[in-house]
């Protein structure tokens, strides 16, 4: 798992997840892509207030977890596991892992 705890982050592409490793919403979004086997970026915001208002700043939201994909907010985890549930989740991965064939 990469973790990137640098101070303010762009909007990036693939993954990212702002979390404190205290709640179970976080950790349970934190094994629902650890299962899917998908690199993502992962931002403790527990103990540092900067981060933690830059989440809120990027969601609009104070709880944990906040995820955003290719830049753009998903939500928390009920937000996450309906993704997934939809097929979104894997559709997303199929087209973010796809290699063109060589010629
Ligand atoms: N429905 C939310 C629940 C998340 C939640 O309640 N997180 C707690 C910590 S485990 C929290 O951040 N509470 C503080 C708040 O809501 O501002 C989700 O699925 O992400």
């Amino acid at each position: 798992m990469k973790t990137d705890q640098s101070v303010f982050h762009s909007p990036a592409a693939g993954i990212e997840m702002y979390f404190k490793s205290w709640c179970a919403y976080s950790r349970a979004a934190l094994a629902l892509l650890s299962d899917k086997g998908v690199a993502f970026t992962t931002i403790d915001v527990a103990d540092d207030r900067v981060l933690e208002a830059e989440m809120i700043d990027r969601s609009g939201r104070t709880s944990v977890p906040q995820i955003f994909i290719d830049g753009e907010h998903l939500g928390g985890y009920d937000d996450l596991k309906a993704f997934a549930a939809s097929g979104a989740l894997d559709q997303w991965l199929g087209n973010a892992q796809s290699v063109p064939l060589a010629a």
